[in-house]
């Protein structure tokens, strides 16, 4: 199977990505019909444990949407899972030195390019009978830049072989920048860090994703060129929408 992902980032077109945090295969499978390019599963901060996610991303590959993942930390033991259950793009957590890249690109990668252990298991159901043959270039594996060690390591990160690119984390890299997350990115330094992250990618032709606290600022993303945007989780997706829906009502 194609990684439509990787086709909209060589038309540069924006990719735009839904984040589940709840343990519902019912909501993940609601996300992938409302036009999403990726569903991905966060097994860092998502309220379940890994026994969860072979049901949300079968809940997802029933939809258009590509079933994606945030692992919870760069273990290999834990990518080899999730990539046999079938995801098709990895996002890893606080990426911060070209060693800790290598170790996630060599967990992810089969042979000769890593160390991925055979036994596809999902990925054979969902990616099809030549998954081995093409998983290494299909499934999409991007970093984590959320520290101020990962700002200043990111270029040399970025030139590690079989890295896709890199997902920027606004909320993490405002606190290890001494920044509040509740401060609106376009007010601090946080913003130029990020203008720069994007625009690295751009001259090295590498992936670049990025949550998004709120529509602006996805919306702020999509124009300065990243490849993926998240433009908030589903709760509060559905939070924002009830408030709304809410306020109106009450006002009437
Ligand atoms: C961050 O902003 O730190 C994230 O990890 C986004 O989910
Ligand atoms: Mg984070």
């Amino acid at each position: 199977r194609h990684n439509g992902l990787k086709q909209l980032a060589s038309q540069r077109t924006t990719a735009i990505n839904a984040w589940l945090s709840s343990d519902s295969g019912y909501v993940a499978e609601v996300l992938g019909h409302c036009g999403f390019d990726a569903v991905t599963v966060d097994l860092q901060h998502g309220q379940f444990g890994i026994d969860a996610v072979p049901r949300l991303l079968q809940a997802i590959s029933a939809t258009p949407a590509m079933p994606w993942v945030r692992c919870s930390g760069n273990d290999m033991a834990e990518l080899n899972k999730l990539l046999d259950m079938g995801a098709y793009g990895v996002i890893c957590p606080m990426i911060e030195t070209v060693e800790q890249a290598r170790q996630l690109v060599s967990a992810t990668r089969y042979a000769p390019l890593g160390r991925r252990s055979f036994g596809p298991a999902r990925g054979l159901l969902y990616g099809g009978s030549d998954y081995l043959a093409h998983a290494n270039e299909e499934v999409l594996v991007l970093a984590m830049i959320e520290t101020q060690d990962g700002l200043k390591n990111a270029e040399d990160i970025l030139q590690v072989p079989g890295l896709d690119g890199i997902y920027i984390g606004p909320n993490d890299l405002a606190l290890s920048l001494g920044i509040s997350p509740a401060t609106p990115w376009q007010e601090s330094v946080l913003a130029d860090h990020i203008h720069d992250l994007l625009e690295l990618c751009q001259r090295y032709e590498k992936y670049s994703g990025i949550f998004c606290g709120d529509l602006a600022m996805a919306h702020a993303m999509q124009s300065a060129g990243a490849s993926l945007v998240t433009p908030g989780n589903d709760t509060q997706l559905m939070r924002s929408e009830a408030m709304q829906r809410i306020q109106m009502l009450r006002e009437a």
